[in-house]
């Protein structure tokens, strides 16, 4: 038998910030594992042996579709910014560059599916139909959520980084014990088979919490698929900090499929994520996506990446642009005319009017709802405190009419 071999602590003393650093620097542009991509960034479509049969299945229609969302989405987030910098939203979190990951995804997504979002992710909650003014309640500090998750099952956003992908592996273990249940008492199964989309960013994929909730995803087979978007930075920092191999990989370790997709490639997004979801629904277990995208704005309007990163950078990955892409894809193949942008820019235009409109008008959630909606029951304890803050609050009236006196 031959002598151990230790491996080498490569990354010893003082040297592993440059190191990692260089490594940061070279990783920025080009993806060094293999990746899905159907729609380059010139436009042109190519091919995938697994891939392009969900892409063949996509009509002109949904293409149209994809563009008008993605366009859309960008508007919005333009007018949210504007909002913010007028003093009207207390902050805001931009997506542009991210479109394609976003409405790429969700737009693979059944109504039964459940989706757990972050921060960011006001693309795909375009595809779940939220309506977008509602999703500015959070910003304007009006509300700590803004809409039902029920009604579109959409969940509120979590500012807790990484604590939503727990959340969504209890979610999906729920799911699966329904869907026992429910095939136990209608053995011809009537209700579609639901999974659960749980999104979370490059940054927060180093959080504990993501490995727990794969771990319990992959001992229970959970159906969620975990959407991760790398746009390479956490704020400040480069995502080639936050991992030696590829994220894609990682899901290896827990035995479930990764799989890494140009995030800049709506086509390639959504066939992946339609595959992925078909992949849970079906008991198959888990999948990990990593899509490569860009975070092409400030991680925040409290942000200033030019503190930290370089402009040549941005420039590289504004010339992977998913809208400009699929442009050129739709006007070469005769899908789509001026008339259509030009349509699809009203839109937009019509869109950021309603937005900025309705933002004026947010109003503070009666306060009542925070006990409604602690459980799904009625809990004594809950009904004690409300019986109690009815009194708190009665007692200002009292006070307000005896003063009128
Ligand atoms: C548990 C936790 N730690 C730190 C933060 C502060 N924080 C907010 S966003 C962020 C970076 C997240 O980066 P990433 O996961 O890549 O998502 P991105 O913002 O790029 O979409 C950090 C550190 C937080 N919100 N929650
Ligand atoms: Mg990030």
């Amino acid at each position: 038998m031959g002598a151990t071999h230790l491996p080498s602590t490569e990354f010893d003393g003082t040297e592993v910030d440059d190191q990692l650093e260089a490594e940061a620097e070279a990783a920025m542009g080009e993806p060094d594992a293999q990746m899905v991509q159907l729609l380059g960034p010139d436009g042109t479509l190519g091919s995938d042996p697994v891939f392009s049969e969900y892409a063949e299945k996509l009509d002109a229609g949904k293409l149209r579709g994809f563009y008008a969302d993605m366009a859309a989405i960008r508007r919005f987030d333009q007018e949210a910014t504007a909002l913010q910098r007028q003093g009207q939203l207390a902050l805001w979190v931009p997506l542009t560059g991210q479109e394609a990951a976003q409405i790429g995804s969700g737009r693979a997504s059944q109504p039964q599916d459940y989706i757990f979002p972050t921060y960011r992710e006001h693309g795909v909650a375009l595809t779940r139909n939220v309506d977008l003014s509602e999703l500015l309640r959070q910003f304007r500090g009006v509300s700590n959520g803004g809409w039902n998750p029920k009604d579109t099952n959409f969940h509120l956003y979590t500012l807790v980084l990484a604590a939503q992908t727990l959340h969504a592996v209890g979610y999906a273990m729920g799911i699966q014990r329904d869907q026992k249940l429910a095939a136990a008492s209608d053995p011809a199964g009537t209700e579609p088979p639901a999974a659960v989309m749980a999104y979370f960013g490059d940054g927060a994929s180093s959080e504990g919490d993501v490995h727990e909730s794969m771990v319990f995803a992959s001992s229970y087979n959970a159906p969620v698929v975990f959407f991760c978007q790398n746009n390479h930075w956490a704020i400040s920092v480069p995502s080639a900090v936050q991992t030696r191999v590829p994220l894609s990989n990682r899901a290896k370790g827990y035995g479930f499929p990764g799989i890494r997709v140009d995030g800049n490639d709506v086509i390639a997004v959504h066939a992946v994520t339609e595959w992925a979801l078909e992949h849970a629904r079906s008991g198959k277990g888990p999948v990990l996506i990593e899509a490569f995208t860009y975070r092409l704005g400030a991680h925040t309007t409290a942000d200033d990446p030019t503190k930290y990163r370089l402009s040549s950078e941005e420039d590289a990955w504004r010339a992977k642009d998913p809208l400009a892409r699929l442009e050129v894809y739709l006007r070469a193949a005769g899908l789509a005319d001026d008339a259509f942008f030009e349509q699809v820019k009203a839109d937009g235009d019509e869109l950021a009017s309603y937005v900025r409109r309705t933002t004026h008008d947010l109003e503070t959630p009666d306060i009542r709802a925070a006990f409604a909606n602690a459980y799904v029951e009625s809990h004594p304890l809950v009904a004690e405190e409300l019986a109690w803050f009815e009194q708190y609050s009665a007692g200002f009236e009292e006070a307000a009419e005896g003063a009128a006196h």
